[in-house]
């Protein structure tokens, strides 16, 4: 037993542990109060803090910006000669699987159709302007400026461990140019509970999203009553517990490169079908008129705070997707740091964000494409599904309308088990990562350890579903997010620092 614990930052490990359990327990005991306190508190992060999210996703793009485009652009992080540990492909499928889930299927399905009921700009509801933008806006929200959130992180993490050479993934300890000797202390400690909060945060809205849909479209397949919902819920997450268990039980090399290749290879199988079932030239179409209107509105949607207005689109989504983003932020940094030795700086960067985008635009041109198209020649009137009988209603009917239904619905399941798979995979990973005292680069966390995280995630998100709605599962991330944006600049100005440091003593040293 003293071994198990031997190598565990118990200071981090059991107070994030201890809050989590707490957390869970008074959702189960309390669901209705709960619930009230979670409206409360969305609404004023959202309505309230609204525009400092959105000042801190314009920061990092800038960020970005400026160092890709800096002297220290070149810099590699490992050694000078060294090639990349990973090959591309393999590099960019891991990091796609990581930071994206089973929600860049469901939404990307639906959140056109909540927009172009609901859409920005006092738009009116269903009119052509309505459904340009419902096109386009998800592509935003999952684009350029939400993927930039997660490079500081990146970089910083990567720095420290393949430059500097230091034995540890933890965040605190990417914050030490800023938080100095505090880094070791009880700052560096809350940073690392914050980071251990975030991505369970972030995870159990994905979980929260996607298990309900994928249990009841796997109970419409198999024809089982609504009376057996629950017991379907629970038999969808033992089953995630199943196979991300079995990756993260087999590590990085052998488990979660090998289920994020398989992950890339089903979704655009799956994707490819959309677009050629669906009407293949209009979806191009919207696409290209989405490109524009991203680009002439880019400035326009990232200062979008609908200050005279009731915010309700910028809060609800913009927001809370930011929200999202940054509560995932310190994983992928973690995760896409690790996995980025022999990288240079301008190369992690750019690399990430555009095949990011590019992977999240494609679904929202297709997935999305086929839903606007259903909603607006009134084949489905998917609006009022949505509304009456929500995400589950909505995606079954959108799959009905397929040859094959009922196989492409076992399709969609698969898709999603993977997806989802492949990102608690690495949140368990980077989480035991946090959580043990000493990491080289060659080491994979416990076993035991991360296995305990990825079963903490289900008994959240059930948890979670028990309280029901969408609001519920958007406020945890947003909530997490919200300290996270600290986080988030003090790596930024970590960053600068440890880059003008090394640059000032090599200049010394010749
Ligand atoms: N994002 C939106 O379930 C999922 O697709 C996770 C999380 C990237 C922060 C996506």
């Amino acid at each position: 037993m003293k071994k198990l614990f031997e190598n565990i930052e118990k200071k981090i490990f059991i107070p994030a542990f201890l809050v989590l359990i707490v957390l869970t327990l008074t959702i189960y005991l309390f669901p209705g109060q709960v619930n009230g306190v979670i409206s409360i508190l969305f609404s004023f992060c959202t309505h309230e803090l609204g525009w400092l999210f959105m000042l801190t996703c314009l920061a990092s793009f800038g960020f970005m910006i400026w160092l890709t485009f800096s002297k220290y652009g070149k810099i590699k992080l490992g050694n000078k000669d060294e090639k990349p540990q990973y090959n591309n492909l393999s590099w960019i499928a891991m990091l796609f699987t990581a930071g994206v889930g089973t929600s860049i299927v469901i939404l990307g399905f639906l959140e056109p159709i909540y927009y172009v009921s609901a859409p920005p700009f006092d738009l009116e509801p269903f009119s052509n302007a309505a459904y340009e933008y419902a096109h386009m806006y998800g592509q935003f929200h999952w684009g350029f400026s939400a993927w930039a959130f997660y490079n500081p992180a990146i970089v910083a993490i990567a720095y420290v461990m393949y430059v500097r050479k230091e034995n540890s993934i933890r965040l605190s300890n990417a914050c030490r140019s800023v938080l100095h000797k505090k880094s070791d202390g009880w700052l560096g400690h809350i940073v690392d509970i914050l980071v251990v909060f975030g991505i369970v945060g972030s995870i159990s809205t994905s979980l929260g999203i996607g298990a309900p849909v994928l249990s009841d479209i796997i109970r419409e397949v198999f024809g089982i009553p609504a009376q057996y919902d629950f017991t379907v819920k629970i038999i969808v997450l033992i089953i995630w517990v199943l196979i991300f268990g079995t990756s993260v039980y087999l590590g990085l090399d052998k488990g979660i490169q090998r289920l994020s290749n398989i992950n890339v290879v089903l979704a655009f199988i799956f994707m490819g079908l959309i677009l050629l079932i669906g009407p293949t030239m209009q979806i191009f179409k919207m696409e290209v008129n989405s490109i524009g209107l991203y680009a002439s509105d880019f400035i326009k949607m990232s200062t979008y705070t609908d200050p005279f207005g009731e915010g309700k689109f910028s809060s609800e989504w913009t927001v809370f997707y930011w929200g999202w983003w940054i509560a995932f932020m310190p994983m992928m940094g973690m995760f896409v740091g690790k996995i980025s030795r022999g990288r240079t700086i301008k190369n992690v960067m750019w690399g990430q964000l555009l095949w990011g985008t590019l992977g999240c635009c494609c679904s929202f041109m297709i997935f999305g494409g086929y839903s606007l198209y259903l909603q607006q020649s009134g084949k489905v009137d998917l609006a009022t599904i949505l509304a009456e009988e929500g995400n589950s209603g909505a995606i079954i009917a959108i799959l009905q309308t397929l040859p094959m239904s009922k196989i492409m619905m076992l399709f969609l399941c698969i898709v999603c088990f993977v997806y989802l798979a492949t990102t608690i995979d690495s949140c368990a990973y980077v989480l035991a990562g946090t959580t043990t005292k000493r990491l080289s680069y060659k080491e994979d966390p416990a076993r035991w350890n991360r296995i305990l995280w990825a079963v903490l995630f289900c008994v959240l998100s059930i948890g979670l579903m028990i309280i029901g709605g969408l609001e519920a599962v958007k406020t945890i991330s947003v909530l997490t997010g919200l300290p996270l944006i600290a986080v988030l600049i003090v790596l930024m100005v970590s960053v600068k620092r440890m880059l003008k440091e090394d640059e000032e003593k090599e200049e010394k040293r010749k």
